[in-house]
């Protein structure tokens, strides 16, 4: 079982949506504005619909939390809905081409409106408090998380776009999160287009993560593999149709001298206090991961979103209660949501990655934590060459 655990509960118009986490150590400082910070981040964009203007998304603790510090109890995070009306909102009988609403209708036999009400983008809510409070977890140990947008429907940043880190903190000034000046212009065009026919545009985000040690995740056995369980989370938000670390599918066509970043080795630096500085990489294709295990190199993510599936101008369906083609239900909506989703995937990829740390360091207390975390630091920075690898078969013969 994984040490830190989340998981939701809530609809979109029932009381409010909240982030269940168990597993955070004592003594994490809880910083309610910085919550509230990546609550209201998440309620920006470009293409937005009109439930963004009733909500103002803040999360109340319920439990888990004592003097501003985690208290290593189960944490129980509350984000209320302003537009809660569960009991009178309207039947749908149309399901929507690419929602939840026909599948879950059939699965579980029951109306449209309970399966939406679940599966609406609304729960992100939930997500991006609990992955606030894993990201306050991160920072205790210098990990930062940035996102930018780099494709909004046929726009696309030119190829190579790679933003530096300081670049990368000014995303939130644009309202569709993209930091190349020219596709910020006709990325709000493309909405505008699609708002006028009734259509939804969806695109691609890229999140970097710095100050990763070398060595969360594991190689040896599926489920410990970091990058397979960075692509479950980030598969799992909604709308999330694709994945890529790295060069990601690029990788794919190029050949293995142009996709593997050579190592280098600096033995001046070897005992300093970042074991990064000692081996470095001039490339990054391996977007921060090898074999399952963080290298040390910037985390790379980037994740691919469909558009929307409630459409103004729906595409053809049918009428559950008669039978007949009908087009499809609508549902007030957005017609883009990927700025948003970006500042999702940069709070849920915290999660995932506040797991890992927790087994890697996991300690009852952050101070437990923070000692492994230094005390393992100190073992990769010894200095290598001349040196045996402790244990293994030289070490049977000596
Ligand atoms: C969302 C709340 C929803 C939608 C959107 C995201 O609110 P409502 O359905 O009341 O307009 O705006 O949800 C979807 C796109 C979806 O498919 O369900 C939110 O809080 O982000």
């Amino acid at each position: 079982m994984a040490y830190l655990t989340f998981h939701s509960a809530g609809e979109s118009h029932g009381r409010g949506c909240f982030a269940f986490l168990e597993g955070l150590p004592y003594g994490v400082p809880v910083d309610l504005g910085f919550i509230n910070a990546q609550l209201a981040r998440r309620q920006l964009g470009y293409g937005r619909g009109g439930r963004m203007k009733i909500e103002k998304d803040q999360a109340e603790v319920l439990s888990g939390v004592r003097k501003g510090v985690t208290m290593g109890a189960p944490v129980l995070l509350a984000v209320f809905n302003k537009d809660f009306r569960l009991e009178t909102a309207p039947e749908l009988f149309c399901p929507r081409p690419g929602h939840a609403d026909l599948a879950g209708h059939l699965k579980f036999d029951a109306p449209i409106r309970d399966i939406l009400e679940r599966a609406s983008a609304r729960e992100t809510a939930a997500r991006v408090a609990a992955g606030a409070l894993s990201r306050l977890l991160l920072a205790q140990f210098g990990i930062e998380i940035r996102s930018h947008v780099v494709a909004l429907g046929p726009v696309e940043v030119p190829a190579g776009f790679s933003p530096a880190w300081e670049q990368l903190g000014q995303a939130d000034t644009s309202e569709v999160r993209c930091l190349d000046a020219a596709c910020e212009g006709a990325m709000k065009a493309a909405i505008d287009e699609a708002k006028k026919e009734g259509n939804t545009l969806g695109g691609i985000f890229e999140i970097v993560v710095q100050g990763l040690p070398v060595g969360l995740g594991d190689h040896t056995q599926w489920d410990r593999k970091l990058d397979g369980r960075i692509a479950q989370g980030m598969m799992s938000i909604q709308a999330i149709k694709g994945v890529e670390i790295g060069l990601g599918f690029r990788a794919a066509r190029l050949g293995g001298r142009e996709v593997h970043d050579a190592i280098q080795y600096d033995a001046a630096v070897a005992g300093g206090r970042d074991p990064a500085a000692a081996f470095r990489r001039p490339t990054n294709g391996a977007g921060g991961l090898e074999g399952g295990i963080t290298n040390g190199a910037p985390l790379v993510v980037r994740a691919a979103m469909k558009p929307i599936s409630t459409l103004m101008k729906p595409l053809m369906s049918v009428d559950l209660q008669t039978g007949e083609p009908y087009k499809a239900d609508i549902e007030r909506s957005d017609f883009c949501a990927l700025p948003a989703a970006s500042v999702v995937g940069e709070n849920f990829l915290a999660f995932v990655l506040a797991q890992a740390l927790c087994e890697k360091f996991g300690g009852d207390s952050l101070r437990e934590m923070k000692a492994n975390h230094a005390a393992y630091l100190e073992h990769l920075n010894r200095p290598r060459g001349g040196g045996k690898p402790q244990g293994g078969a030289s070490d049977a013969s000596e």
